[in-house]
Order: structure tokens, then C-alpha cells, then sequence
């Protein structure tokens, strides 16, 4: 990973964000001197993430959870996994910062300092799962090129904001209106101004539910930086990508949005399976909306060794994008036979659901545990791939975990 040794003044704003404190003598610090605290750009310290996250990429920054760090209910800062697509804002100034609704399904655009924001519409504060359309990509054959998530690029918290629905209310919107699409203040990698990292978006009908929220905290307080702050919009159930971060502006579409990695075949899918390897034209590429049926065991860590004498209690989430989990199993058998878990309800829509069970293996060895979620469709997990696409987007393949039994 590349030291960063030099720092414009400029950015000083940014570096006392990530400090978390102001730098009292910076007046008199040396131009192009870079705070030692600052100096290692060591992910787990700069970003506050558990020494387990594993780091897929440093330019820009992906670095994913492992099942076990996934286990609190509502999932903490430390085990957020981190998805960016170009380069964190450098200059954020939280006084000056606005949010513009625009797009050619407006008549008039409006512009929305945050204090307005958060004192002209009523907050709510929801847990809403989002999970990378990417995450589970490492199993795919022949691989897909992208990051290669297992299976910890997912994660449930609180977030606390307005609704979207309210304030386009405010600003009104035509009966013309298609598609939202966001623009942020992330950098591209190139550090040409004129490129957007990403700048997705979803159907209006998505931009006008309840849980959807212009949020400005994360499980109770600022949204850490790293994961949008100030202002993020969040769209739960669907690729974790239609939750824009460091959230400026919204455009009302008339069409779809064709945004950065909107186009092409990015978050796309072949709309009719096809054979694994098969070549698929970009116009026979669907957009993602809900993510598919998916569970994760987060207790215990697989690998573990355990005695005959005890039942094995397992716990974890589950969740269904836009719909519920009906029904949790779990099979010790590879799959032959399967029993059913204990299942919570969500504590809203589009928040993951708990499961457990008690578990008796017959004799002493090795043992695999899989979960199985199935939503209220009728769908469940495949058991070991789901249908093979160029992207390697949308793993819901059951979790498995090994156990011993001494
Ligand atoms: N502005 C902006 N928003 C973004 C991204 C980004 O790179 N820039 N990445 C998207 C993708 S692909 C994912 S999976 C999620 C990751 O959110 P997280 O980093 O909070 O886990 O943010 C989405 N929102
Ligand atoms: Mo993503």
C-alpha cells in the first residue's frame, strides 16, 4: 500500500475528519506535512474496522466482513464492509453542504442546505440490509473479473434521515417522472472532474417508499466517512450500489437513469439464464432491482471444533430484498435432508431477520452446517451456485460452515 506523504493545506478539513479532532496548532504545521497519526494508511485504524475485515483493494477501498464478524443483530461500524468505487471526498465542508433535486421531471430544481433538511421534514429511522451485487463473486466459474467478495459484503444498520418521498413532495415532481439517479462527491480514480465514479439510481416507485431515506446517521450517530458522510440515500433491499454516498444532487428522470455504471453491463444480469462462460449482448443485460433470497450462519465461526456432549446452538440473518425470509432450514447432511430453524420477523421491511437453532450430530467428526432461506415467493437458496452470469453478480448460494465434533 502507497504512503501518503504529502498534504495540501487545502485538505486539512478532511484530515481532522478522519482524526476525528481538530489539529489545534495547524495554523503553524508545516505546508505539505502530513500528522504522523496519519501517516500509515492502515485501513483498520483510518477507517475503525475489526482487525478480521479482509482488504480486497486499497485504490479505491474495498475491504469486506468475514460471516463471524456479522453476528450483533444490528451490525456496528467495525463490521461494515466498504465499497468505493473512486476516491473518498477530500474537502467536506458539513456548513456549506446542499442537496440539489433536479432532472427533467421537475419543473423547478430546488436546493436544500442539510440544516433545512433535517428541520423542515420529520425524520424516521429504519434497519435496512444492503448488500453489494457483487458479494459472493469469488465463487463464480469461470470467475468473474471485480472484486472478489465471499461472503461479507453485506450488513444491516440503523439509519436515521427523511424520507426521499417527502421532499420531492416538497419539490414536486411531473407525472412524467421514471427514474431517480444519484451524483456524489467522490472522486474518480483518474481525478478527472468531469468523471463520476458512480452515479446509479433506481425506478420512482423505489425513491417513493416509506424506508426510503436521505439519511444522515448511521446506528445513531454521524455517518462515518467512509460510508457517505454527510448525506447518503438509501434504497434497502436492492444492490447496496442505488445507495449513493457523500449524496449532492438527485435528478427526476424522464428515462432511465444512465448515470456511471448504470449503462452497459454493469449491475446488469442476463435477463434469460445462459450457459456458465456463455457471451451475453449488452442489450440482453436486465438491470438488478431486488436482491434475491440469501442467509448467513454468523455463530459459529466455521472451523470450529466442538464437543458431542453439548447441542451446537447456531445463530445468524437472512433476508429477501424488497420481500420477507418465510422459512429458515438447515441441512448437516450436504443438503440430503433438512429441519427447520427458528425465525424471527423483521423488526421493519427491508431489515434482515434472525435465526437459530439446536443442533444434535450423531456421532463424533466432520460435519458441514448449510442454511437455507426461502422467501415468501416460494423461493429458496440454490445449494451451492445459483445460475452463472459474466458480472458475478447475485451469489445467494447457501452458507456453508465446517464443524468438528470431538
Ligand atoms: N458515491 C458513491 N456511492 C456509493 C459507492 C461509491 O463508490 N460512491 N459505492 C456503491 C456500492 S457499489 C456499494 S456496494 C455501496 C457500499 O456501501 P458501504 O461502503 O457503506 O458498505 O455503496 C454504494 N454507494
Ligand atoms: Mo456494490
Amino acid at each position: 500500500m502507497k504512503r501518503r506523504s504529502f498534504v495540501a493545506k487545502s485538505s486539512l478539513s478532511s484530515i481532522a475528519t478522519l482524526l476525528g479532532v481538530d489539529i489545534v496548532f495547524k495554523q503553524v504545521m508545516p505546508d505539505g506535512y502530513t500528522p504522523i497519526a496519519l501517516q500509515d494508511t492502515d485501513p483498520f485504524k483510518l477507517f475503525n474496522k475489526d482487525k478480521g475485515m479482509i482488504v480486497l483493494n486499497d485504490k479505491p477501498w474495498n475491504i469486506e466482513a468475514q460471516a463471524h464478524l456479522l453476528d450483533d443483530k444490528v451490525t456496528p461500524n467495525k463490521s461494515i464492509f466498504i465499497r468505493n468505487n473512486g476516491l473518498v471526498p477530500e474537502k467536506i465542508n458539513v456548513e456549506n453542504w446542499t442537496l440539489t433535486i433536479d432532472g427533467e421531471s421537475v419543473e423547478k430544481p430546488k436546493t436544500y442546505s442539510l440544516a433545512e433538511l433535517k428541520s423542515k421534514f420529520k425524520h424516521h429511522t429504519y434497519q435496512l440490509t444492503l448488500e453489494c451485487g457483487g458479494n459472493g463473486r469469488s465463487e463464480f466459474d469461470p470467475p468473474a473479473k471485480g472484486n472478489q467478495w465471499t461472503v461479507g459484503a453485506v450488513y444491516c444498520a440503523n439509519w436515521t434521515g427523511v424520507r426521499l418521498r417527502d421532499v420531492l413532495e416538497d419539490v414536486g415532481i411531473n407525472d412524467d417522472a421514471v427514474y431517480f439517479g444519484y451524483h456524489a462527491a467522490d472522486v474518480h480514480l483518474s481525478r478527472d472532474p468531469g468523471k463520476e465514479p458512480i452515479s446509479r439510481g433506481a425506478p420512482i416507485a423505489k425513491a417513493l417508499q416509506d424506508e426510503t431515506l436521505l439519511a444522515f446517521k448511521m446506528n445513531g450517530a454521524d455517518i462515518p466517512l467512509v460510508h457517505g458522510y454527510p448525506l447518503r440515500v438509501i434504497a434497502g433491499g436492492w444492490p447496496a450500489s442505488v445507495s449513493g454516498k457523500w449524496l449532492q444532487r438527485i435528478s427526476i428522470r424522464n428515462i432511465v437513469h444512465d448515470g456511471t455504471k448504470m449503462t452497459g453491463t454493469a449491475y446488469r444480469v442476463p435477463c434469460k439464464p445462459v450457459a456458465p462462460g456463455e457471451k451475453v449482448a449488452d442489450e440482453d443485460m436486465c438491470i438488478i432491482e431486488s436482491m434475491p433470497v440469501k442467509s448467513l450462519i454468523t455463530y459459529p465461526k466455521s472451523g470450529a471444533i466442538l464437543s458431542k456432549s453439548k447441542k451446537l446452538s447456531i445463530r445468524g440473518h437472512a433476508w429477501a430484498g424488497e420481500l420477507e425470509v418465510a422459512k429458515m432450514e438447515y441441512s448437516i447432511d450436504f443438503g440430503a435432508t433438512w429441519n427447520s430453524c427458528s425465525l424471527q420477523r423483521p423488526v421493519n421491511r427491508l431489515a434482515w431477520q434472525h435465526f437459530s437453532a439446536d443442533i444434535s450430530f450423531p456421532q463424533e467428526g466432520y460435519y458441514e452446517v448449510w442454511a437455507k432461506a426461502t422467501d415468501t415467493n416460494g423461493v429458496g437458496q440454490p445449494m451451492l451456485l445459483p445460475g452463472w452470469n459474466p458480472k458475478g453478480y447475485l451469489n445467494n448460494a447457501c452458507h456453508r460452515i465446517a464443524v468438528k465434533i470431538t
